[in-house]
This record gives structure tokens, sequence and C-alpha cells, in this order.
């Protein structure tokens, strides 16, 4: 799979999140700033999170999408086994349908988890978020769940995590 072929699921997915963002507070959804400038060459500007059938992430960028940027989600659950699983990837790169199981902001996963219907958007043609949509039933049918972003330009090294540098974002439950 390319991590732009995602079209019509991802309208989907975004009108859902919308709609419950236009209402009260919803308990699957949340969404938090982070500050634009804190990096160069790479700077996440907000990451939304979505928990319901599927756990969907997505980040806006303050600078355009390029070519040798990483970008890194880990995702926490906080029930049964309550593991931490990865999935990076590239703009307009392949990806592969599988999530690493890690320590937590660990890269160099122990084991894999395969997922067909993970999706995975990035695409430097575009200005819609990167994103990243992971079934529920590929992380074990969580009750909450909570995440952590980087993006890393992979020439200059420069990183910017959200919230913060290795640190998860508040739980989203079901
Ligand atoms: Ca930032």
């Amino acid at each position: 799979m390319v991590a732009t072929r995602w079209a019509a699921r991802a309208a989907a997915a975004c009108a859902v999140g919308f709609m419950a963002m236009g209402g009260t507070a919803a308990a699957d959804t949340t969404r938090y700033d982070d500050p634009i400038g804190d990096s160069t060459e790479v700077d996440v500007s907000r990451v939304r999170v979505v928990h319901r059938d599927a756990v969907t992430v997505r980040v806006r960028s303050a600078v355009p999408l390029a070519a040798g940027q990483l970008y890194t989600f880990w995702i926490q659950t906080g029930r049964g086994a309550g593991r931490t699983y990865h999935v990076a990837f590239r703009a307009n790169s392949d990806f592969e349908d599988r999530l690493g199981v890690v320590r937590p902001f660990g890269r160099h996963p122990t084991r894999f988890v395969e997922c067909p219907g993970v999706r995975a958007r990035a695409d430097i043609f575009s200005d819609a978020p990167v994103a990243i949509r992971v079934p529920r039933s590929c992380l074990g049918e969580p009750g909450r769940v909570r995440v952590a972003v980087r993006f890393a330009d992979e020439t200059t090294g420069a990183a910017d995590w959200a919230p913060e540098r290795r640190t998860f974002g508040p739980w989203v439950t079901r």
C-alpha cells in the first residue's frame, strides 16, 4: 500500500470527526495544539485522535510535507495487554500493513502485529493532515488509547514531538 491511497475512507472519517467537534465534547475524541515555530523543517501544529471502531490520528503540519521526513506514531493501550504500538512512514512511500510492538517511544519492535485494515496518509502534493487509521481489532480492542507523535527530518535530524518529547497525549476512551 502507498501512504496516499486513502481518499474515500479518509473523507468519511473526517466528516465524522467534524460532527463530533461541532457538538458537545465527545469522550472519544481529543485534540491538542503544538506550538508553531518550535522546530525547523518539521513542525507539528495540531493532533486529533478519534477512538471509535478504529483509532484515527490526524496531524497538521505548519510546514509543507517533504521527502526525507519520517512520521512516527506510538499508540498505547490502556486495558488488557497494555501494549505500545509503533507505526512509522514517509510521504508517498510504501507502507506495510502491520504494527510494531515496542517499549514506549521505542523504534525497534520486539514483534509485529499484522493489521490488514491499517491506513496511512502523507501526501506532499496535498495539504491534508498526515494520518493513520488503525482498526481497534489490531490493538486488542482497548478501552482507551493515548498517542504520541514525532515528525523528523532525516537529513538534518530536526524533530518535533507532540504533545512533548517522549510524552503521550491524554487518554481517549471509546
Ligand atoms: Ca510544533
